[in-house]
């Protein structure tokens, strides 16, 4: 649970908050409900700008984009990134689909579902 002015935790592009508010007097009202935070994407480096699901920066999307996402994935990698590194130098891969800083299956599904909706 977030206490006041705490950071959904590194990694997280959501998170859920449960909440509980009880009024006093007679009889005593109380409701549970929750409420979700999302992250705003950053601008990140490792989002491709111009074509953010063109992760291998060859100007198109492709199916390949998607599994350099997966590759990442499956080789156990940081999924969390550093912000401080500039790809595609360092790596020359754009991983960050939707701009969060982590790689995540997400990023993969993003480039998979535009895929898609283009066949
Ligand atoms: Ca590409």
């Amino acid at each position: 649970m977030l206490a006041a002015d705490q950071s959904i935790p590194a990694g997280m592009t959501e998170y859920t908050v449960p909440v509980r508010v009880t009024a006093s007097g007679s009889p005593v009202l109380s409701a549970n409900f929750q409420i979700q935070v999302l992250a705003d994407a950053i601008d990140s480096h490792w989002r491709n700008q111009a074509l953010p699901s063109d992760v291998n920066g060859d100007g198109t999307v492709a199916p390949s984009d998607a599994l350099i996402v997966i590759n990442y994935l499956n080789l156990g990698r940081p999924q969390i990134l550093d912000p401080d590194v500039l790809p595609p130098l360092a790596t020359g891969f754009f991983y960050d689909r939707n701009g969060y800083l982590v790689v995540a299956p997400l990023d993969a599904l993003i480039i998979i579902s535009e895929l898609n909706e283009r066949s």
